[in-house]
């Protein structure tokens, strides 16, 4: 992968950064944002990371994401990065900041997306984190701690490497990350095993209610905020449990829904192969990844989930 001197230029004159994640945070783009600030914050920059949303626990024991700002303001950074966010809305309510600021890059992974900064890098690779382990490794000697975080970006992203997004390369990096000497175990005990009894709850709910359409070819399930509160679960339990149900043998796309607020649903999509679930996310104004995906829908629960349906009833009557 080539990487983009130009952002090695801005990363390397700037003194203040400022670090964006997108909403509902995964592995990721919290891995790519502790690495990036390890890397920066061994350069001597002044370096925070900002959420919009709480960083789930179990991502706790990578450095420098109990320190994660949510203040309402930004202000004194000469330079904004923005990691695995397609578009500013990803940032949740940092957004503004991306339109008014001078100094902005984007260095993401997503094939549907918006131009939103003065410089971006886009590579449609499994992770973020891989590129910027690119990024990193330019910027300075990689340690034990950003090793450890680009790992879970990536085993995050290829669902512990085995969606279709893995590659040798995957494998490859990986393999270099771990003789760096993190904790392998005890990441991926983090990463993949950790599951809170209200996770374990919401799992029961979630396939309890499950249904299949179009000939089993379209499985789906969702939640309200009703089933969350009753499972003591938020939305970072509801993590890989569309994978579950798009693996069900002939099924072709996967979909999760929940409940945000009254009259909006997140769907995420899943797709086992032959549908680019990017194209049915961005009829709704989403889009994602070929294999996965993530829209709004609008409606009462009947309704959206109607129209999600038959939305994917059309694709996969494509099929033949
Ligand atoms: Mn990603």
């Amino acid at each position: 992968m080539e990487i983009n001197k130009n952002i090695i230029e801005a990363l390397k004159n700037s003194k203040r950064v400022a670090i964006f994640i997108h909403i509902n945070p995964d592995g990721d783009c919290l891995g790519s944002a502790s690495a990036l600030k390890e890397a920066l914050v061994s350069l001597n920059k002044t370096v925070d990371i900002f959420s919009d949303s709480l960083v789930p626990e179990n991502y706790l024991f990578i450095k420098h994401l109990n320190e994660v700002k949510h203040d309402d303001k930004v202000e004194g950074y000469d330079l904004l990065v923005a990691v695995d966010c397609p578009d500013a809305k990803r940032v949740g309510k940092y957004a503004k900041y991306f339109a008014t600021h001078e100094n902005t890059i984007c260095i993401d992974h997503h094939k549907s997306r918006e131009n939103y900064t003065k410089l971006t890098h886009v590579e449609i690779v499994s992770s973020a984190a891989l590129m910027i382990y690119y990024y990193v490794k330019e910027l300075t000697e990689l340690n034990v701690h950003m090793a450890e975080a680009i790992y879970a970006g990536i085993s995050s992203d290829t669902g512990c490497f085995i969606h279709s997004n893995t590659t040798s390369e995957e494998h490859a990096v990986c393999a270099k990350l771990i003789n760096l000497g993190f904790d392998l175990t005890r990441a991926n005990d983090m990463l993949f095993k950790f599951t809170p009894l209200s996770k374990f709850e919401l799992t029961k709910r979630a396939y309890t209610n499950a249904e299949f359409f179009a000939d089993g070819k379209i499985g789906m399930f969702k939640f309200t905020k009703k089933d969350l509160s009753e499972t003591g679960a938020d939305i970072s339990d509801t993590t890989g449990l569309v994978n579950q149900i798009t693996n069900v043998n002939g099924c072709e796309i996967g979909i999760m829904m929940y409940e945000q607020e009254n009259g909006l649903f997140r769907c995420s999509l899943r797709s086992s192969g032959k549908i680019d679930v990017a194209l049915i996310a961005e009829q709704f104004g989403g889009g994602g990844h070929m294999f996965a995906s993530g829209c709004n829908v609008f409606g009462c629960l009947n309704t959206a989930k109607k129209k999600i349906v038959a939305t994917c009833i059309k694709e996969v009557k494509k099929l033949g």
